[in-house]
């Protein structure tokens, strides 16, 4: 009964599959940018699987409002700054922040996510203005 219409159906299911095997999946085209309220810059930080973040010191200015995102491009890391007390992780990956002084600030991996974890460590510069 109705056996042609899942012939239908498992044809096109196969040619979507091939398609996206040929092609790779399409990528999703979202400007995270663009989304964010005006004067506010995105400060997007990237963790993968070899224990870095993307940048070693990401720097910012003064007077500079900023929405802080976690990233994990592989593997499961947060991110925590003690002294603004951000705390990023999957769940909550994202932040705002607005920097009125100059400083230094060191970002840890706060999720223990394997043998670089101790090390895994990068720099948030806040420039005078
Ligand atoms: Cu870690």
């Amino acid at each position: 009964m109705h056996k042609w219409i899942m012939f239908v159906l498992f044809t096109a299911a196969s040619l979507l599959g091939v398609y996206m095997l040929t092609f790779g999946l399409p990528a999703k085209p979202v400007d995270e940018a663009a989304t964010l309220p005006e004067g506010v810059s995105l400060l997007k930080l990237v963790a993968s699987n070899d224990f870095t973040f993307d940048q070693e010191t990401y720097t910012v200015k003064v007077g500079d409002k900023v929405k802080m995102k976690l990233e994990n491009k592989s593997g499961i890391h947060g991110v925590h700054i003690k002294d603004l007390q951000v705390e990023l992780d999957n769940d909550h990956p994202e932040t705002d922040l607005e920097f009125d002084k100059p400083g230094e600030y060191l970002i840890e991996c706060s999720i223990p996510c394997g043998q670089g974890h101790t090390t895994m460590h990068a720099k948030l510069v806040v420039e005078a203005a």
